[in-house]
C-alpha cells in the first residue's frame, strides 16, 4: 500500500463557523474540497504520530464517501488508530464518549446537525479535540490558516473498507476499527441514570414517543429505550437513519416536528414526547398539550437532577449562552451554585466542565448536556426527564407548571429571518451597534430600554476573549431581546431575534406566549428597523 503526496491549491472559503465547516454538500463534492480540509485538521493536530482518532457522522448523504476519504488520509498522517462506527456512523455525544473512553487524540465528525440532507441538502466536517469537544477557536483559527496556504495532502493508496463489519483491519501502517457506534454510549447512560425506575415506569404503562426524525439517533433509542427500558415497539418513531432524513428538515423544534406536536397536542397524547436531531446532539421535550422551550428545559433539569444518580450529590454550577432565556439563573440562585453565561456554541463550556466550574449547560437551540461528554446530548436529555419523571410520579406538564409557579414564568420565543442578503444582514447589526449608547431610556411599543450592550466573553479558565457576540437589549418590564447572526447557515444570513418576557405571577401563567411577547417583539423591531434592512416584515420560523 503507498502513501501518496498530492499537489492541491487552497480554497477561499473554508472558514469554520459556529460548529465545524458547514457548506452545501455540492461544495464538500468539488474535487480536493474534502481532501484540504482534512490536511488542514491533520496538520494542525500535534503528536499525531502514533495517535488515536475517532471518525464518524450522522449518516447523511455523502457521509460514506467522507467517511473512506478521510480513513486514507488518517493512514497516511501517521495515526496508529482509527476507531470508526459501523455504518460510518457515530452520533455526535457518542463520538464525544468515544474520543474520552478511549484517550483519543480527537474525532473527526461529519454533520450538519439540524441542517437538512440530501444530494441538495447541507455537509459538515468538525474536529473534536481530545476531552471531546468542539475544537476551541484557537484551534479552528489555526485550521483555517492551514487551508489558506495549503499545498499537498496525503492519502494511501487501497480499495474502501467494509465499514458493515465489526472488527479490525489494517491500512497501511494503521490499525482500523469498526466498533458498535451504541454500545459504549449506552453504558456510559446506565451509570448517570436510573434505569431501572424507567423500566418499572414503563412496565406500569407509562407511554412516550421519541422522533428520531430520520436521522442518527433512531438506532441509540431504539436500543435504550425499547430493548434495556422495555418501551413498547414503536415508542421510536422515524427511527431509521436515512442519508436525506426522509426528505425533511432534522431540526427537533414545534415546526420541523409538527407531527410529534400535534400527537401531543391530541386527545390520545402519549405521557412524553422528545425528539432529536440529525447528529443526536440536540433534544425536544413535549408535555401532553405543552412544549417545553429549551430554556424552561434547563432550568427543570438543574432543579431536579439530583434525582438522576450521575447527579445525587448536587451541582457544582450551571452555564448558558446568552440568548439562552435566565430562567436557570433563578434555579441556580435558589441553589447557591454558579451561572456563567457564554457565548453561543457548545465550545465555550468545555473549559467550565473541564474545571469542574458546572456540571449542567444549555442553550436556547434545543442543546442540554452535562459533564459526562463534551457535546449536547439530546438522548441524556431525554433520560434525564424520564428519570425525573419516574421519581417523582408527576405528569410532565405538572412538572413544567410547578416549575413555575416556584421560579416564575420566562415566555420565550426566537424570530428567524433566514437566508437574507448577508451585507443586509451585517448592515442591520452594524447600526445597531453604532445606536446602542442612544437606546436607553428611550421607549418602544410601551417598553423602556433599560440598558443594552454588545455581549463579549471572558473565558474565567483561560482569560481568552470573545466580542461582538450579539446585541442584547434588557427592557424595564422584565423583558429582553436579543440580535445575533447564525453561525450554522449555508446560504446568505440567518438573523435571528431571541425574546423573552419574565412573569412571576402564577396567576398569569398561562397566557399564550404570542400575545405576552408581541411588544417586545414590536419594540425589536422598531429598535433595529428589520423590515428596513431585510425587506422583510416577518420572520421565516418562529420558535
Ligand atoms: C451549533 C452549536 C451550538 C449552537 C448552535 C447555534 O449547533 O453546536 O452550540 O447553539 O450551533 O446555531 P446558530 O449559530 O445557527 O444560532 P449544532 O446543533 O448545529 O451543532
Amino acid at each position: 500500500m503507498t502513501i501518496r503526496q498530492v499537489a492541491t491549491t487552497p480554497f477561499d472559503d473554508q472558514k469554520p463557523g459556529t460548529s465545524g465547516l458547514r457548506k452545501k454538500v455540492s461544495a464538500f463534492q468539488q474535487p480536493r474540497y474534502v481532501e484540504n480540509f482534512v490536511q488542514s485538521i491533520f496538520d494542525c493536530i500535534e503528536n499525531r504520530q502514533g495517535a488515536t482518532l475517532v471518525v464518524g457522522g450522522d449518516g447523511r448523504y455523502f457521509n460514506r464517501e467522507v467517511i473512506q476519504t478521510t480513513l486514507k488520509m488518517a493512514a497516511a498522517n501517521g495515526f496508529a488508530r482509527i476507531i470508526v462506527g459501523r455504518g460510518g456512523l457515530f452520533s455526535t455525544p457518542a463520538a464525544s464518549c468515544i474520543i474520552r473512553k478511549r484517550k483519543a487524540i480527537g474525532g473527526v465528525v461529519l454533520s450538519a446537525s439540524h441542517n437538512p440532507g440530501g444530494p441538495q441538502g447541507d455537509f459538515g466536517i468538525k474536529f473534536n479535540v481530545s476531552h471531546g469537544g468542539p475544537a476551541p477557536e484557537s484551534v479552528t483559527d489555526a485550521i483555517y490558516a492551514r487551508t489558506k496556504v495549503i499545498d499537498r495532502y496525503r492519502i494511501v493508496d487501497a480499495p474502501d473498507l467494509d465499514l458493515d463489519r465489526l472488527g479490525e483491519v489494517k491500512l497501511g501502517d494503521a490499525t482500523i476499527e469498526v466498533v458498535d457506534p451504541v454500545a459504549d454510549y449506552v453504558a456510559l447512560m446506565e451509570t448517570l441514570i436510573d434505569f431501572e425506575r424507567i423500566a418499572a415506569l414503563f412496565a406500569s404503562g407509562f407511554r412516550m414517543r421519541f422522533d428520531a426524525m430520520s436521522a442518527v439517533t433512531g438506532p441509540y433509542a431504539k436500543a435504550i429505550l425499547e430493548e434495556c427500558l422495555g418501551a413498547p415497539a414503536g415508542t421510536v418513531m422515524n427511527g431509521k437513519p436515512l442519508p436525506d432524513f426522509g426528505g425533511h428538515h432534522p431540526d427537533p423544534n414545534p415546526v420541523h416536528a409538527a407531527d410529534l406536536i400535534s400527537l401531543m397536542n391530541g386527545p390520545d397524547a402519549p405521557d412524553f414526547g422528545a425528539a432529536s436531531d440529525g447528529d443526536g446532539d440536540r433534544n425536544m421535550i413535549v408535555a401532553p398539550g405543552l412544549f417545553v422551550t429549551p430554556s424552561d428545559s434547563l432550568a427543570i433539569l438543574t432543579a431536579q437532577a439530583h434525582l438522576a444518580p450521575g447527579y445525587r450529590s448536587g451541582l457544582a454550577g450551571v452555564a448558558r449562552s446568552m440568548p439562552t432565556s435566565r430562567a436557570v439563573d433563578r434555579v441556580a440562585e435558589r441553589l447557591g451554585i454558579a451561572c456563567y453565561e457564554t457565548p453561543t456554541g457548545w465550545k465555550y463550556f468545555a473549559n467550565l466542565l473541564d474545571e469542574g466550574l458546572i456540571t449542567l449547560c444549555g442553550e436556547e437551540s434545543a442543546g442540554t448536556g452535562s459533564n459526562h461528554v463534551r457535546e449536547k446530548d439530546g438522548v441524556w436529555a431525554v433520560l434525564l426527564w424520564l428519570n425525573i419523571l419516574a421519581v417523582t410520579g408527576k405528569r410532565a406538564d405538572a412538572i413544567v407548571r410547578e416549575h413555575w409557579a416556584t421560579f416564575g414564568r420566562d415566555y420565550y420565543a426566537r424570530h428567524d429571518y433566514e437566508e437574507v442578503d448577508a451585507a443586509a444582514a451585517q448592515g442591520l447589526t452594524a447600526s445597531l451597534r453604532e445606536r446602542l449608547s442612544t437606546l436607553p431610556g428611550q421607549s418602544y411599543a410601551g417598553l423602556t430600554v433599560e440598558a443594552c450592550d454588545d455581549f463579549a466573553y471572558t473565558d474565567p479558565v483561560d482569560g481568552s476573549v470573545t466580542s461582538s457576540q450579539g446585541i442584547r437589549i434588557l427592557f424595564r418590564e422584565d423583558a429582553r431581546a436579543v440580535f445575533r447572526l447564525s453561525g450554522t447557515g449555508t446560504v446568505g444570513a440567518t438573523l435571528r431575534v431571541y425574546l423573552e418576557r419574565f412573569e412571576k405571577d402564577p396567576g398569569r401563567h398561562g397566557a399564550a406566549t404570542a400575545d405576552v411577547l408581541a411588544p417586545v417583539a414590536a419594540a425589536a423591531n422598531a429598535i433595529a428597523d428589520i423590515e428596513a434592512h431585510t425587506g422583510r416584515a416577518s420572520p421565516s420560523i418562529i420558535t
